[in-house]
């Protein structure tokens, strides 16, 4: 067969809809190959949390599941296999994208072995982060993790040091290419920054951000124990944005050590950009990061962060030019940061300018959707 390799193609993307990095970075994808003329067809159990409206060439298939007694674990790996199996029969599909491992990868593998004999298919997994360091490591899913990474076509992951960790957890021999999470440029909201810290901090005092979905790998109480001791200096007030199930353990924490009126738990937020652009330093203190899309929105508004210096985040925050980055757990260093960074407006400027010029130049839409086509174009040739 011949392919054309400047045809447009028809794609599948599959993703945990849900408020995490996986599945933004797959809807953003989706959302930007569909603007270059590729047709995007989402599989998932509920729409995409980002993709909120119309967008021309993209679909939503919702996989169904049978709710039947006789499962106390409903087989949702299935379901989803079986609809990626249709959806790639009836639209033709030439490939599927999964992002992250668990279970998106085996069904994958399942469906391309069902239609082998009249759609030949092709996969590509993105590896993410949890799926490699936490779930997919757990005994009850190693091995069915390593087959199915081994069984794609090709294999992302975020970042080197989520690469690494894969090849060194799985002994995978399949090549993993790197390719970064990535951020679009947005408009420059001044006035609407303005209304929003009148209202967040009506004394002028400087903001604090926040933004992740609380698990415990997140470390969210570290953020309220810095903020104490950034407060015994400096008046400021600290923007929680997202929920989780370590919420509750944050606020309770903020009222044991009577900060909570600083403190504003936003919970799910949709227009993240207007908020993080509104913050002056962005916290991320996690046990693990694969990457920190998160820190990556933070830097594209120019908002400095203070992040640990664990997993993918070196690749991304350069330490002492576009914020500071300390060991897990050192709420004393990182509230010595937050000091040095929000006291000093010319160091705070500096850092802003830095974070955002490292941020386009590295991890621009521009640069990474080319390398995801790059890799597609590869696997069909
Ligand atoms: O735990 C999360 O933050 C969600 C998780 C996911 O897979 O939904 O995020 C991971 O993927 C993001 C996008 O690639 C990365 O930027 C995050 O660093 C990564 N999270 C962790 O590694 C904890």
């Amino acid at each position: 067969m011949v392919l054309d390799m400047e045809r447009s193609l028809k794609i599948g993307i599959v993703c945990y809809p849900t408020y995490g990095g996986s599945g933004i970075v797959a809807t953003e994808l989706g959302k930007n190959l569909a603007k270059l003329g590729h047709e995007v067809h989402f599989i998932a159990y509920a729409i995409p949390y980002r993709l909120n409206q119309y967008y021309d060439n993209v679909f939503y298939h919702e996989v169904k599941i049978l709710d039947y007694p006789l499962f106390e674990y409903p087989p949702y790996s299935l379901a989803l296999a079986s609809k990626m199996a249709e959806i790639a029969h009836y639209q033709k599909l030439d490939l599927i994208h999964v992002h992250y491992a668990i279970p998106h990868a085996a069904s994958a593998f399942l469906a391309r072995e069902m239609t082998k004999t009249y759609h030949p298919l092709k996969i590509i997994t993105t590896l993410h982060g949890t799926d490699i360091t936490l779930v997919g490591r757990d005994p009850s899913f190693m091995e069915v993790t390593r087959f199915s990474i081994e069984q794609s076509d090709a294999v992302t992951a975020v970042s080197r040091y989520l690469r690494d960790k894969t090849i060194e957890f799985f002994s995978v021999e399949r090549p993993i290419d790197v390719i970064y999470n990535f951020i679009e440029e947005h408009e420059d909201q001044q006035k609407r920054c303005n209304e929003l810290r009148q209202r967040l901090a009506p004394d002028g005092e400087l903001i604090i951000s926040h933004l992740s979905n609380f698990r415990p790998v997140k470390r969210v109480e570290d953020i309220i124990e810095i903020a104490f001791k950034v407060k015994k200096q400096l008046p400021v007030k600290v923007m929680m944005i997202g929920d989780g199930p370590d919420r509750s353990k944050a606020e309770m924490l903020a009222r044991d050590l009577g900060i909570a009126d600083d403190i504003c738990f936003l919970g799910k937020q949709e227009d993240i950009y207007l908020l993080l652009a509104s913050s002056d330093l962005f916290l991320m203190p996690s046990r693990l990061e694969s990457f920190g899309l998160a820190a990556l929105e933070a830097m594209s508004c120019g908002v400095p962060c203070i992040t640990s210096n664990t997993g993918g985040l070196p690749e991304l925050v350069k330490d002492g030019i576009s914020g500071f980055t300390a060991e897990v757990g050192d709420v004393e260093s990182m509230a010595g940061y937050a000091l040095k960074i929000l006291k000093d407006d010319d160091l705070r400027k500096k850092m802003s300018r830095s974070s955002r010029e490292y941020a386009f130049q590295n991890f621009h839409v521009d640069k990474i959707i080319p390398q995801y086509l790059e890799l597609y174009r590869k696997i069909l040739s």
